[in-house]
């Protein structure tokens, strides 16, 4: 880097976080609070969260990318938080992404080599999209190397590995039937342990608390046999959807567009694949847009996009499998009229905090984006609910 540019960074990188990220002093606290609350870390690990963003050390990132539409760089980039793109662009340090960068052919490559040797044992790998292994992995080259050759090299000296989206979690839209290009996911292809944060695309605050927690502890979160972290999959969308109350009372949308899809009843019978699907969607929303904004809730049945053997595996109108059937010990409000959410930015992190807290305050963030009225639903108890995906039936 040019000395006067390495000036610049420097005192970039020397100013305090919140200025950095454009937040005031108690937004930054705030959004630190909220993060910790996310992971389900205990209490005044908030300080914790604090101190490692506001750390001047970025760890370095070498972001990959194969077979997939790039949505989950999109979906990162066009979120509305006004810190999100600035905190994933500050807190790390993207050293090589295909997509966002403004260098190509010998050039980005030859930084990716130089970024991994400064950096042996240190860097974060992320690999967003699926690996072709079928006839040895022609079918995605980058440099003239396989994705193959390329994940098995990057990986060999990270510190981490974080598969992005579904096609990179377990093989996603590339890997449907019957799957030309043998597309499969990062830990078809490497020993270590890949944390896999699936979804089409996937939620960009799932990604960033993942990021968060290995900025803070040198370690990534707890996660499930699947390598999802347990503080964002641990829970049926269909557990704190908001149409929940129409399922157990059996009123549901017959056809889209029918009295009842209008009135915003159950979708299961459209094929709404919620009751099969280990997400945090109903909870943490999407596009920071408040209320309503996530499938179900913009009319659609879930799809499954994060879930494997559910997601482009089986036919969008087929009936799910509903797991975890037992009746919880609490129930969800039924009449009480949607709101128009809360602020932006913080109806989004208040979600993904208190819908990755895992437990009944899931219920409470599904509440912010409610006017806050006095017929809030209780809290769902504990039950059968409270079942992560190892107790699935
Ligand atoms: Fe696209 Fe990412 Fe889907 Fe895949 O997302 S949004 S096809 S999960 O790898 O770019
Ligand atoms: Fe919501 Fe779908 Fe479950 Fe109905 S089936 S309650 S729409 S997740
Ligand atoms: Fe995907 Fe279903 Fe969530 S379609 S975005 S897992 S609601």
């Amino acid at each position: 880097m040019h000395d006067d540019l390495k000036q610049l960074a420097a005192a970039w990188a020397a100013r305090p976080a919140e200025e950095r990220l454009g937040m005031s002093r108690r937004g930054f606290m705030q959004f630190c609070a909220t993060l910790a609350t996310t992971l389900g870390l205990s209490k005044g690990a908030d300080a914790a969260v604090q101190q490692a963003i506001e750390s001047a050390r970025r760890p370095s990132v070498i972001w990959l990318h194969f077979q997939e539409c790039t949505g989950c760089t999109e979906s990162m980039l066009r979120a509305e938080h006004p810190t999100l793109e600035k905190l994933i662009l500050d807190v790390i340090s993207l050293d090589y992404h295909e997509t966002l960068f403004a260098a190509s052919g010998h050039q980005i490559e030859a930084a990716r080599k130089q970024a991994m040797a400064e950096n042996k044992g240190k860097y974060l790998l992320v690999v967003e999209g699926a690996i072709p292994t079928r006839d040895n992995g022609i079918y995605c080259k980058v440099g003239n190397q396989t994705a193959i050759e390329l994940t098995k090299e990057c990986a060999a000296d990270a510190a981490a590995v974080i598969a992005i989206g579904s096609c990179a979690s377990w093989g996603g839209m590339p890997a449907t039937d019957p799957n030309p290009t043998g597309a499969a996911g990062v830990q078809k292809i490497i020993d270590k342990p890949v944390v896999t944060i699936p979804g089409c695309p996937p939620n960009p605050y799932n990604f960033l608390a993942t990021v968060v927690h290995f900025l803070t502890f040198g370690s990534l979160p707890a996660t499930d046999p699947l390598g999802r972290p347990l503080f964002a999959y641990s829970r049926l969308v269909h557990e704190h959807c908001e149409r929940r109350a129409h399922f157990d009372a059996g009123r549901f949308a017959l056809e889209f567009g029918d009295e009842g899809h209008r009135r915003g009843y159950c979708l299961y019978k459209l094929g709404c694949k919620g009751p099969e699907t280990y997400a945090n969607c109903p909870t943490i929303l999407f596009g920071d847009a408040g209320s309503g904004t996530w499938p179900v809730g913009c009319g659609h049945p879930c799809i499954g996009c994060s879930e494997e053997g559910v997601g482009f595996t089986k036919p969008i109108h087929m009936l799910a499998k509903v797991k975890n059937v037992e009746p919880p010990a609490g129930y969800p409000g039924v009449a009480e009229a949607q709101g128009e959410g809360m602020s932006l930015g913080a109806a989004a992190v208040l979600a993904a905090v208190a819908g990755a807290a895992a437990g009944a305050g899931a219920m409470v963030a599904k509440n912010l984006g409610r006017q806050a009225d006095a017929g809030a639903p209780p809290a769902a108890g504990k039950g059968a609910g409270e079942q992560g995906p190892g107790s699935a039936a």
